[in-house]
């Protein structure tokens, strides 16, 4: 049968619950072809990032033109970029494959807070790889670097989604509140220049969420490449994501992952 094909391009994750092998992971549920570009390699568990290793960005750069040169891609998603030098290739390619339906994680500060991108990096994202976007995905914390603004409200989710559209001219972004306290969490806002949207699921109680962000832009990356139109995938991606959150895996001592393969499991 023809098959959709997405191409991740982001970082490998050994413990198997963010990056590239939750992307893949994602895709798989999906029923799309997975390719993937990797960016960096982390040595990391449930309680965090022990080291990380970048790839040469021509070795990037290689990766995801064998992809595109021979197979071809219906859609993709960027994760962790790690730096300037990567993000600038990306771009490149991006712009002279013209890879369509890109998804851009803006992956800058994990949910805890901790910044992964020094501020040259950030200039890239926004200059060179958030214009080229079809979606942006920033939490609240990428949301205030993008936009310069505060964020502790609703009000202010919209009002730097405005401002990210307005500075990068991305079709559309999607700031998630996932990381936000009380009524907030799991409260998304869209964005497309014209219509805001305020996403709701249910909240699921559990800390075990390592992971969310990557598969969310994965699955909604996916839908795009099944022919979804956008606020479909991302309403779909939501709710394989909130599924995904109640079948969390307890394993390790600290954060575990989100269970991608919730209908096979037996709760
Ligand atoms: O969730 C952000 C993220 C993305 N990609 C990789 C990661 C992380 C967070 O740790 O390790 C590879």
């Amino acid at each position: 049968p023809k098959i959709p094909v997405v191409l991740t391009i982001a970082g490998s994750d050994s413990g198997g619950g963010a990056g590239i092998q939750a992307d893949l992971r994602t895709f798989a549920f999906h029923c799309v072809h997975g390719t993937s570009a990797i960016t960096c390699v982390t040595a990391q568990n449930t309680l965090g990032v022990v080291g990380v290793e970048a790839i040469p960005p021509e070795v990037v750069v290689a990766q995801i033109n064998a992809v595109c040169d021979d197979i071809g891609v219906q859609s993709a998603k960027t994760g962790m970029l790690l730096n300037k030098e990567i993000i600038a290739a990306v771009a490149e390619q991006v712009e002279a494959l013209q890879i369509p339906n890109l998804v851009v994680d803006p992956v800058m500060v994990s949910r805890t807070g901790f910044q992964l991108l020094d501020d040259d990096a950030v200039k890239n994202l926004r200059n060179l790889l958030i214009p080229k976007a079809a979606l942006v995905t920033p939490n609240r914390y990428e949301a205030q670097i993008l936009s310069g603004l505060p964020i502790n409200s609703l009000d202010d989710m919209r009002a730097a989604s405005q401002i990210i559209h307005r500075n990068t001219g991305v079709k559309v972004v999607l700031v998630k509140g996932g990381g936000m306290q009380g009524s907030l969490r799991g409260v998304d806002i869209w964005f497309d220049g014209h219509h805001t949207e305020t996403l709701t699921t249910k909240h699921v109680d559990t800390k075990n969420t390592h992971g969310t962000g990557c598969t969310l832009s994965a699955a909604i990356a996916a839908n795009l490449a099944r022919g979804s139109d956008l606020i479909t995938a991302v309403k779909q991606a939501k709710e394989y994501v909130t599924n995904a959150l109640s079948y969390s895996l307890a394993i390790g001592k600290g954060q575990g992952p989100v269970g991608h393969f919730f209908p096979l499991l037996n709760k």
